[in-house]
């Protein structure tokens, strides 16, 4: 590997930002191809979500990853659109209506971003109608729900059954400190996953 792209991989890994940003304006004035400057950016958030997983790093080192990765992001973003390179699969997130917590949201979203998903975020707070209003508009191969509080889990059950009876077909996805494998079945999501690392992978199999 080109040793601006082992530099940005470890950036990430390091979650050091200026670094990030330094090695991809290098990667980018050497002419190397958008798409490999990608993959060494995919290849640090992969590492960081399998070491999040094993528990080895916690939730402040990923979040410091996740935004050398986005430092990284924003040099790289006009290049990949520019060059014709788009994500292969998108997906529409929120926090699910009456619950305001979005931390743990915002950090499947990176990580999703980090795996070249394109990520529409809705935001805190997203009604049913909101949701299958993205679903009309976006497209996505993956609509994911989040809730922190026992008091919203009824409100993504409303929400997963709007849209699995909205005939669109979409794939649902669903995660949040409340939520267990068990409820996720109960309501008819198509997958959950219990932190934001599994969540790359679930979303993964569901576009598989
Ligand atoms: Co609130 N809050 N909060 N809160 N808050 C909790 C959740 C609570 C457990 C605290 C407690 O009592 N011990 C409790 C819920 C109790 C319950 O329901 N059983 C609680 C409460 C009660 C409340 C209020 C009702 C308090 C009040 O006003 N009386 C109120 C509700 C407001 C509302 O939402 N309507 C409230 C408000 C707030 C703040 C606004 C102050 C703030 C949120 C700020 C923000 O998010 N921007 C806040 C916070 C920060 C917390 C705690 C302390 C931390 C949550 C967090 O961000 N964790 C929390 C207690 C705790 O967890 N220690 C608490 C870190 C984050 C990375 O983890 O979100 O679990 P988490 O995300 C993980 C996984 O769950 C998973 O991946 C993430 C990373 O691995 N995941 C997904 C999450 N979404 C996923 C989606 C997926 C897949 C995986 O696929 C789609």
């Amino acid at each position: 590997m080109d040793e601006s792209l082992q530099n940005l991989a470890n950036a990430i890994k390091a979650g050091k930002r200026k670094e990030a940003r330094a090695a991809t304006e290098e990667a980018l004035a050497a002419e190397l191809s958008p798409q490999l400057i990608l993959n060494a950016l995919t290849e640090g958030m992969n590492d960081v979500g399998k070491r999040f997983k094993a528990n080895e790093i916690f939730v402040p080192e990923v979040l410091v990853a996740a935004r050398a990765m986005q430092k990284s992001m924003d040099l790289l973003e006009p290049v990949l659109i520019a060059s014709g390179i788009q994500p292969k699969h998108s997906i529409v997130i929120g926090t699910v209506e009456g619950d305001l917590h979005d931390i743990g949201k915002n950090l499947v979203m990176m990580m999703l971003k980090g795996a070249n998903f394109k990520v529409i975020d809705l935001g805190t707070n997203v009604t049913a109608e909101k949701f299958a209003e993205a679903v009309a508009e976006h497209k996505p191969d993956i609509v994911a729900l989040s809730a922190l509080l026992t008091t919203t889990m009824p409100s993504m059950g409303s929400i997963v059954a709007h849209l699995n009876q909205s005939g669109s077909g979409i794939k649902i996805m669903v995660g949040g400190a409340p939520i267990t494998q068990d409820f996720a079945t109960q309501i008819g999501a198509h997958g959950y996953s219990p932190d934001a690392a599994s969540a790359v992978d679930l979303a993964q199999q569901l576009c598989a």
